[in-house]
């Protein structure tokens, strides 16, 4: 059923180091083209320049993927279906096209391909009003049932970043500050909100996650701030506007997360995107030294 890439398979197999990526950010749904092919290159790249082997993961032709060909890469950079972990069985049974996963789907392959270790840009969490509208992603619930460690820049910051935490807290997902005591808001490295705990580097997250798991425990959230030359700091206004307009268009559900990254594309326009690529490319490089370490530590066999 599950279809890896035999690049993905074979390393697996010599335990070498593979990291999974999420496909969602990289298509219509994430960022603007032809932004969202650059990222993609730059991900694979990083993931490869520090050691490990990429593994893309997306429903293609009906087959859940971890690791996806080259010759297949324009048609998740073109995809527009939606697929977190509750909507894999719907896009496999159904045989779609192309389903580009979010960081649910994409922490579930990768965890049944026995990949421990995956690069997002950002992961979903509390919404705004949640209090209201019950709008909390399912990434949050995912991170916490498969042991699988996850590397973000923290949440974007049109989510309600206090509760996303409190969240994590109450799902007993660790967050670990990447050489930060804070937990970053994705365009910007400070979000005055303090990570329960603080790592100095891979092989310390290596250590953790593989006592975690020795325990039985499920996923954790490594918190990579965005690089300082990187930094975007207009972006609350952008924010304020977005949220707005989408309240106004009564966009719910699944919908919500897409637009708000649409319109804070929109709005801060040639500014926000550089700052996306570069988180998500860092992102990607210490995930990989974070996967050598867990290779180093967990032999094949
Ligand atoms: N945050 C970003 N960029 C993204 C996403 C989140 O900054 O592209 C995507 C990811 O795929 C994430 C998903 O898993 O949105 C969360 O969607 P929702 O809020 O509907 O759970
Ligand atoms: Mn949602």
């Amino acid at each position: 059923m599950l279809t890896l890439h035999p690049e993905v398979s074979a390393a697996l197999a010599a335990g070498h180091a593979v990291v999974a990526l999420e496909s969602t950010v990289f298509s219509t749904l994430g960022l603007p083209a032809p932004a969202n092919a650059e990222a993609l290159e730059r991900c694979l790249a990083a993931v490869r320049r520090n050691g490990a082997v990429p593994a893309l993961t997306a429903v293609i032709d009906g087959r859940p993927c971890v690791g996806v060909d080259p010759a297949d890469h324009e048609r998740i950079l073109t995809g527009t279906a939606k697929v977190a972990e509750r909507d894999l069985g719907v896009a496999v049974g159904l045989g779609w096209p192309v389903g580009c996963t979010t960081v649910s789907a994409s922490v579930a392959l990768a965890h049944a391909a026995g990949v421990s270790v995956f690069a997002t840009g950002g992961i979903g969490g509390v919404h705004r009003g949640a209090e209201h509208t019950g709008d909390v992603s399912a990434d949050l619930d995912a991170l916490a049932r498969h042991p699988v460690v996850t590397v973000s820049a923290g949440a974007k910051a049109f989510l309600d970043l206090a509760r996303t935490l409190e969240d994590l807290e109450t799902r007993s997902v660790p967050v670990l500050g990447f050489g930060t005591d804070e937990f970053p808001a994705f365009y910007a490295r400070s979000s005055g909100l303090r990570v329960p705990h603080r790592v100095e580097d891979a092989a310390a997250v290596a250590a953790i996650a593989r006592s975690r798991w020795a325990l039985g425990g499920g996923g954790l959230l490594v918190a990579n701030p965005i690089p300082h030359a990187d930094e975007l700091p207009e972006e609350a206004a952008a924010l304020a506007g977005a949220l707005a307009d989408a309240e106004a268009a009564g966009v719910r559900g699944a919908a919500v997360t897409p637009f708000v990254l649409g319109r804070i594309a929109e709005a801060t326009e040639g500014r926000s995107v550089p700052a996306n690529l570069a988180l998500a490319e860092h992102n990607a490089a210490v995930a990989a030294t974070i996967a050598v370490e867990l290779a180093r530590l967990q032999p094949a066999g």
